[in-house]
């Protein structure tokens, strides 16, 4: 069990949240001085940055965008004096990669794992109706025995460097919201849910946790604000009658209403929104509430202009927006849990969500895109330190699914993306991550892992773990690219024939496929790189898809042009979105537009 509660931080009758977001003031480490020189005080300087963001992108020189090592943040919060008797936390949402957490002066906690919440307990150290000094130091380094996976290095100038065995620019900081919270000293700590369907009812199966023994009342509520089912107990049954159930783009979203009561008193009260449905695989059907899905949609990233991975708002609206408008039905949180509200916001809409934890990387290569379809072996889950990172990729599934699980939209886990599985230590490490991800889910979604290029039917592992299989190729892009489409087309179905072969009996979908395009380069005819090649390599793509039944879904890499690492490959990042990283449209966003408007969502059943 987890040291903290990972519910959403909401207000009710007996909590309080207030917002920590705003100006911190801000300093870099390189020398590795802060303790030393007291910065769990107070800092020094005068420099303010905001949060939530990626300290990256404000700066205008490149020591610090390219900085790796610590970097200190403070606050000041002022804790009111009502609040006394209760329990004061200070909950941060995401701290990429690692953080300590001081206040007053007194080191509280410290937390590995940069895309899950954690809380600092400051109950015993916090002055009531004054204010208090947070100082969080944070460590952006990269390690193999952590994910993301990467290394460190240092240069001949002194300075550290990231090298990312992944493609995506390694933001870091406080990117996601901070929150101080006032909870009753008994509270709800967790809740569990799971759903039946019969004919026009339903039956919510619930289990919550507490800090403590009082008994625990549970209602619902329709979206009219109508109770609709009450239980009392910490664990019980609701029964729906006429249950309206969460489906795509028509989502049907009930309150839960928990209370912790001692007699009449409320002692504590959390209240959830939650959609009735069922996820299940069958054969090769993805199966909601019964009936087939054809899964059409994205991989994204957390990524924009200035704030990086920092979560905004606007740029959630505006992804959602267009998702809505190219008849997109789902994406994949590549390659790390996002930020809650994202998911909320999926809920609400009524999108299919593959909830993928932060184990990128497991593969020793710093251009993967470059080495993945060549044989390449380095033996990733054989080091010495492969049982430290087997650990930490637990923990960080077990915070993924303790936050992620109440979430209608969230149909299955991605418990890696594009690991080495192709040797036979691969395979004990995956049975591990797959057992504990199916333990820890009382909905028992589906598992499943998206599988590199070389990753092949006669040299994976590991595929037989999957519950579906997520295939991330790139025939027409790394592969016989250009002119020579014809011979990709051919390679695609050779290995789609070797898959259909196996009879596996599992659906498949596309976790990635895709092609670099340069937002303003046209040619024709077209070359790589253009807009007129990337409707090309869609059209060769799409008739791949069409061709085979077990196929039920397609989620293009990537929704959006994205930040990575500079070098060679990469023209100022990858160009493989659909929409710019401005989120305007390239030409293919019409040509997709098209297709999965003309696909139903049961294509294929
Ligand atoms: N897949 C051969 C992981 C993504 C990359 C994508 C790419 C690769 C391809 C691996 O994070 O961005 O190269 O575009």
């Amino acid at each position: 069990m987890l040291d903290y509660s990972m519910l959403y931080p909401k207000e009710t009758v007996s909590r309080r949240v207030v917002s920590m977001d705003g100006m911190w003031k801000f300093h870099l480490d390189g020398q590795e001085i802060g303790e030393k020189e007291g910065w769990i005080h107070g800092l020094p300087g005068t420099d303010m940055i905001p949060v939530p963001a990626s300290f990256q992108d404000f700066y205008t020189d490149k020591d610090t965008r390219e900085f790796t090592g610590d970097m200190w943040y403070e606050k000041d919060m002022f804790v009111p004096g009502e609040w006394e008797g209760k329990q004061i936390l200070v909950r941060f949402a995401a701290a990429t990669h690692r953080a300590t957490v001081y206040v007053n002066g007194v080191e509280i906690t410290s937390h590995e794992g940069g895309f899950t919440p954690f809380c600092a307990d400051v109950t015993e150290v916090v002055r009531y109706n004054a204010h208090n000094k947070v100082v969080v130091k944070v460590n952006n380094e990269l390690t193999e025995t952590n994910i993301p996976c990467g290394k460190t290095i240092t240069l001949p100038n002194g300075k550290k460097m990231n090298k990312p065995y992944f493609d995506f620019f390694n933001y870091s900081g406080l990117q996601r919201s901070v929150h101080l919270v006032a909870l009753p000293k008994e509270s709800v700590f967790d809740l569990d849910l799971d759903y039946e369907i019969n004919g026009s009812d339903a039956k919510v199966n619930y289990s919550v946790k507490t800090t403590g023994d009082k008994p625990v009342k549970v209602e619902l509520f329709d979206e009219a604000g109508n109770k609709v089912a009450e239980s009392v107990g910490k664990t019980g049954i609701l029964s729906v009658a006429d249950a309206h159930l969460w489906r795509v783009h028509n989502a049907y979203l009930y309150r839960l209403v928990i209370r912790i009561m001692d007699e009449d008193k409320i002692v504590d009260e959390y209240e959830q929104e939650i959609g009735i449905r069922t996820v299940e695989i069958k054969g090769t059907s993805i199966l909601l509430n019964g009936e087939p899905v054809y899964l059409k949609g994205f991989g994204k990233h957390e990524d924009s202009d200035i704030v990086g991975r920092g979560f905004n708002i606007g740029v959630m609206k505006r992804d959602f927006e267009l998702m809505k408008w190219i008849g997109a039905n789902s994406f994949r949180t590549a390659h790390y849990p996002y930020s809650e509200e994202i998911y909320q916001m999926a809920d609400r809409e009524g999108f299919l969500v593959i909830d993928e934890v932060a184990a990128v990387g497991m593969f020793e290569s710093l251009m993967n895109f470059m080495e993945a379809s060549t044989g390449k072996v380095t033996a990733f889950f054989e080091k010495e330190t492969t049982p430290i990172l087997l650990k930490a990729h637990k923990k960080a599934i077990e915070e993924m699914i303790a936050r992620d699980k109440n979430h209608p939209c969230v149909i299955a886990w991605s418990l890696l993306n594009e690991p080495e599985s192709t040797n036979e230590a691969a395979t004990p490490y995956f049975e591990e991550v797959f057992k504990y991800a199916h333990e820890l889910d009382v909905q028992k979604r589906p598992r499943t892992f998206a599988l590199i290029m070389n990753s092949l039917p006669n040299t994976c592992k590991c595929y037989h773990l999957s519950d579906f299989i997520s295939l991330n190729r790139y025939y027409g892009w790394y592969v016989k690219g250009g002119y020579e489409i014809c011979a990709a087309e051919e390679l695609f179905r050779k290995e789609m024939d070797e898959w259909k072969a196996l009879n596996l009996n599992k659906p498949f979908i596309f976790t990635e496929y895709g092609a670099d395009t340069l937002g303003l380069e046209h040619k024709l005819p077209s070359v790589m790189w253009s807009q007129e090649y990337q409707d090309e390599y869609l059209n060769m793509t799409n008739e791949v898809f069409d061709s085979y039944d077990f196929i039920k879904g397609e989620q293009i890499w990537n929704f959006a042009d994205f930040q990575t690492t500079e070098g060679i490959m990469r023209v100022n990042g990858n160009k493989k979105g659909v929409f710019t990283r401005q989120r305007q449209p390239k030409d293919t966003a019409y040509l997709l537009k098209k297709r999965w408007e003309g696909l139903d969502l049961n294509y294929k059943g």
